[in-house]
């Protein structure tokens, strides 16, 4: 049966759960990120292990965290929270795995993400990638919340990746370009903490800088149907496969169980610019 949920999804390519994580988890999960940059759960590349006391300046200094499930257990866990769980079965199938976390930690003058599609990255055989953003911070359009283009992940095209030139607003690297799509019909999905917005790999998306005084936190997690093969080199870093065992199964059976689990992947800093990186004291 197709629920209201999974039409509203295959729809507009996204969907907004407001509540789906207790707000003593979502405390919990903030912690746990600050012990993430202290550099407590093990190593992270391109980070600074420190003591300092303070959650708030240790994670002032960092924009995102790749990876966080392969030293936390409190971030594996959360891969695998029922209440998500429970909506990806509805929006993928009964058969679930996960492949990638990223842990946005985004104090205030850091920047957002320009517009780009997931499965252009991670390419899955079926287009079953979707991501779970779980607000950690009450996520606002001033403290750079998450824009979707509804409808851009219906024609299943991945349009022409190019660098932009806004380092002022977004991190490093390349925006998505040439979609035929209106971007003043881009929605800001502004949800209380604790609110997870699901978004298909298809789907145009972006944020922009936070120009709020505090932290827009939010843990994104990728998934995928198990069905799938996972032809996914991490950007060139592994040699190529036609399957990355690198995956966490969270819901039902996995029918490649036969092949084992690997680990290829590792946490790291995403890149900023010199500017971005001391940019924390400052409100753009
Ligand atoms: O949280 C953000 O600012 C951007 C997230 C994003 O682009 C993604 O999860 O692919």
């Amino acid at each position: 049966m197709v629920t209201e949920r999974a039409a509203f999804f295959e729809d507009n390519g996204y969907l907004v759960v407001p509540g789906l994580v207790e707000s003593a988890d979502v405390a919990a999960l903030r912690h746990e990120a600050a012990d993430i940059c202290r550099g407590r759960r093990g190593p992270i590349d391109g980070l600074d292990a420190t003591d300092d006391p303070d959650d708030d300046a240790v994670m002032r200094r960092y924009l995102c965290i790749h990876f966080p499930h392969k030293i936390s257990a409190a971030m594996r866990a959360a891969l695998a929270a029922p209440p998500i769980v429970e909506v990806l079965a509805e929006l993928i199938g009964p058969n679930v795995k996960c492949m990638q976390s990223m842990l946005f930690i985004k104090h205030a003058g850091k920047p957002g993400q320009a517009w780009h599609q997931d499965e252009y990255f991670i390419p899955t055989r079926d287009r079953s990638l979707a991501a779970a953003w779980i607000a950690l911070d009450d996520a606002t359009r001033e403290n750079g919340t998450l824009w979707v283009l509804p409808g851009s992940h219906r024609n299943g095209v991945l349009w022409p990746m190019g660098p932009h030139d806004r380092d002022d607003e977004f991190d490093p690297g390349h925006e998505a370009r040439d979609f035929p799509f209106d971007e003043s019909q881009a929605v800001s999905c502004e949800v209380p903490a604790g609110g997870v917005v699901f978004f298909s790999g298809y789907l145009l998306h972006r944020s922009f800088r936070n120009r709020s005084t505090g932290f827009r936190r939010a843990l994104v997690n990728h998934y995928m149907s198990a069905e799938s093969l996972l032809p996914w080199d991490w950007d060139g870093r592994l040699s190529s496969t036609h399957d990355n065992r690198d995956i966490v199964l969270v819901r039902g059976e996995d029918p490649y169980a036969y092949k084992g689990t690997e680990d290829l992947t590792f946490p790291f800093l995403r890149a900023e610019t010199p500017e971005q990186r001391h940019a924390t004291q400052t409100v753009f």
